[in-house]
């Protein structure tokens, strides 16, 4: 017969935990790329996703965290859609002692004790990179250069901090005027369709479009050209994310610059649920590393992308 370890099989089995995970949605190249990422990395670790895609609303995602508190996971991951109103959901996961790891996107909420730890990029200093990449790009530049801005979702921290960031940099330059600025809700949809409402309302003085994502940047090119416009040439393109779509806009020529933001965090997030139910102290704020690429250097690395 088969010799069977009982005891190697029931560490095994104790140490497999089970993960609650309120995803944003499916906005975006960045947030599939996120998921796989976080799926992959849980499935590969022995552990069980109950997954939980809330379609960019704050309620989904309410009503998910509160299923998995009832349902007794051990863990929640979540990455919020906004930074407010979440509060009362994270105390009831509080009460429960179920830990919660956040995510990506952060929560605009004094009280970090309702947190294990919060996993993602600094979205203020991408903002600034895109403001110091245009700055550059620029400095040879005479004359008022008007831009126009494709915000992400409403409230949430990538669209807060990129905004910031960006206006930061800019601040110091009162020849660069952001002239037009709403949301497009990370889209490529939405941002083709309020491209199209700005370049309607002052086509021939956009110097600059700035996106808070490649997805909607790769709507607005749509919308440029159709305009009539080169995109890159006529209109400068910025984005964020360097998802290969952006890569692809670049190698043919249609997009300047991405500011990259690293989806591919899922094997990082393992480690820290782990690393905390092995009784370690965990740092409140972690930080995923990145880079910016520009049109010149697309034919070279786009083959070497991972998302
Ligand atoms: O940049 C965008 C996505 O929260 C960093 O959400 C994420 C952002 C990402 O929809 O493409």
């Amino acid at each position: 017969g088969v010799e069977v370890d009982e005891e190697a099989n029931q560490s095994e089995q104790s140490d497999s935990l089970v993960i609650g995970f309120s995803q944003v949605g499916a906005e975006s190249e960045w947030r599939t790329a996120n998921t796989q990422s976080i799926q992959d990395a849980i499935a590969d670790a022995g552990h069980e996703l109950q997954f939980s895609d809330a379609q960019q609303q704050q309620q989904n995602q309410i009503m998910a965290i509160r299923s998995f508190i009832s349902q007794g996971v051990d863990a929640i991951v979540f990455s919020p859609v906004v930074e407010t109103g979440f509060e009362t959901v994270l105390q009831e996961a509080k009460d429960a002692e179920i830990p919660v790891f956040l995510v990506d996107r952060a929560v605009d909420i004094d009280d970090d004790s309702m947190w294990v730890t919060f996993l993602g990029s600094d979205f203020v200093e991408e903002g600034r990179k895109a403001g110091r990449w245009l700055v550059d790009e620029l400095a040879d530049v005479e004359g008022d250069i008007n831009i126009v801005e494709l915000q992400g979702t409403v409230g949430s921290a990538p669209a807060i901090d990129r905004k910031e960031g960006f206006e930061e940099i800019i601040a110091d330059h009162p020849q660069l005027t952001i002239t037009q600025s709403q949301t497009g809700n990370f889209t490529r949809t939405e941002g083709k369709e309020v491209m199209e409402a700005f370049l309607r309302s002052d086509g021939d003085n956009i110097d600059v479009l700035y996106a808070h994502n490649d997805d909607m940047a790769i709507g607005a090119i749509q919308a440029i050209e159709e305009y009539g416009l080169k995109p890159a040439e006529d209109i400068i393109v910025i984005g964020v994310d360097a998802v290969k779509g952006a890569f692809e806009a670049m190698v043919a020529g249609k997009m300047n610059v991405t500011i990259e933001c690293n989806p591919q965090f899922g094997p990082q997030l393992v480690e820290l649920i782990e690393a905390h139910f092995a009784g370690e102290e965990l740092p409140k704020r972690i930080a995923v590393e990145e880079d910016m690429f520009t049109m010149d250097q697309a034919a070279d690395l786009i083959d070497s992308r991972t998302y």
